[in-house]
């Protein structure tokens, strides 16, 4: 019987190991271990990064901030080969551009990690601004779409055991105040996923959509406007995830042996749960 951690041993030759399950796991993971990582300067997408780095896969690693990304890029090219784009999500030429001009050896990929993205403010709907809207729809939603529709054939042609791993969030699962856009654009990510895999029958290409609540990173300076108290007290006292428990969650989800699909997976930190339904007791009866 072949366990995931099968597809994860360095181990012997192929020869050694002809007629073993294990050695089609093994095979699947050598063609091409090429990722794609969007939002790779902090949080989640830098620390997938080293994550995926330490197993020997390629990497191709983006952002905006060009600072952290040559210094994450130099850091990693160490331990494997990466290719480093400065890239603003939003802008769809220059992503066409980049994408189509990868270096060989990074133009088939076994796994894309949609990661990039954000939320701005907690404000009530009424009281929001339409530019931070904007902002989180064209970074969540059209970012998304676009790395997603122009890696799509490079992904297809790696085929079985490929995966598009989306980031998505409890926002979009359940509402709060304040999450008004930001949970609309991760229950896209949500539904764009499900729709995917249905596209993607037949090809071997693997789509998963992981919905984090509560962790912490500067997601959070983000969406405050760096603001460090509500930062700190966002967190204060609740063990909140870190980023290198979604980057191990991600290396768990691209390493399932290739007949498997994780759909969808919703984590909390323990100290998170529902808050139940708020009524509104100031209305006259
Ligand atoms: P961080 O703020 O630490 O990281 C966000 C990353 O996205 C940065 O690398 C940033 O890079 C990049 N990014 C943002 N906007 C753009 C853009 N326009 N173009 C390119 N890259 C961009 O936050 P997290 O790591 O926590 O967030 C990563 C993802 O996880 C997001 O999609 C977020 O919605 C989601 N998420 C976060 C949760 C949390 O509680 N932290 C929970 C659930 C989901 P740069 O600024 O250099 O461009
Ligand atoms: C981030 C998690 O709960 O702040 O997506 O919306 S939450």
């Amino acid at each position: 019987m072949t366990s995931y951690f099968d597809t994860l041993l360095p181990g012997p030759s192929e020869g050694m190991l002809q007629g073993l399950p294990m050695t089609i796991h093994r095979e699947e993971q050598s063609m091409t271990s090429t990722v794609f990582i969007t939002g790779a300067t902090s949080g989640f997408g830098e620390a997938t990064a080293r994550r995926f780095a330490d197993a020997g896969w390629k990497l191709v690693l983006t952002g905006r901030r060009k600072e952290r990304l040559d210094a994450l890029c130099a850091e990693l090219s160490a331990k494997t080969e990466v290719h480093g784009l400065v890239l603003d999500v939003r802008d769809r030429k220059a992503m066409e551009q980049a994408i189509a001009t990868l270096p060989a050896g990074f133009d088939k990929l076994r796994g894309l990690v949609n990661n990039a993205g954000l939320a701005l403010g907690v404000d009530a709907a009424q009281n929001c601004s339409l530019d931070d809207w904007e902002t989180m729809v064209d970074t969540n939603i059209k970012g998304l779409m676009y790395t997603t529709r122009l890696l799509l054939p490079r992904l297809i042609a790696h085929g079985r055991g490929a995966s598009i791993l989306n980031v998505g969030s409890v926002a979009g699962n359940y509402p709060y105040p304040g999450s008004n856009v930001y949970g609309g654009t991760k229950a896209f990510v949500g539904q764009f996923s499900l729709s995917l895999r249905c596209d993607l029958r037949g090809t071997g290409v693997r789509v998963s959509n992981i919905e984090p609540g509560l962790c912490e990173s500067e997601f959070s300076l983000v969406r405050f406007g760096g603001d460090q108290a509500k930062y700190d007290a966002t967190y204060a006292g609740a063990e909140p995830i870190q980023p290198q428990d979604i980057a191990e969650t991600i290396f768990w989800i691209l390493n399932q042996p290739a007949h498997i699909n994780i759909n969808s997976l919703e984590l909390m930190p323990v100290s998170q749960d529902w808050a139940g339904f708020s009524i509104d007791r100031s209305v006259k009866g």
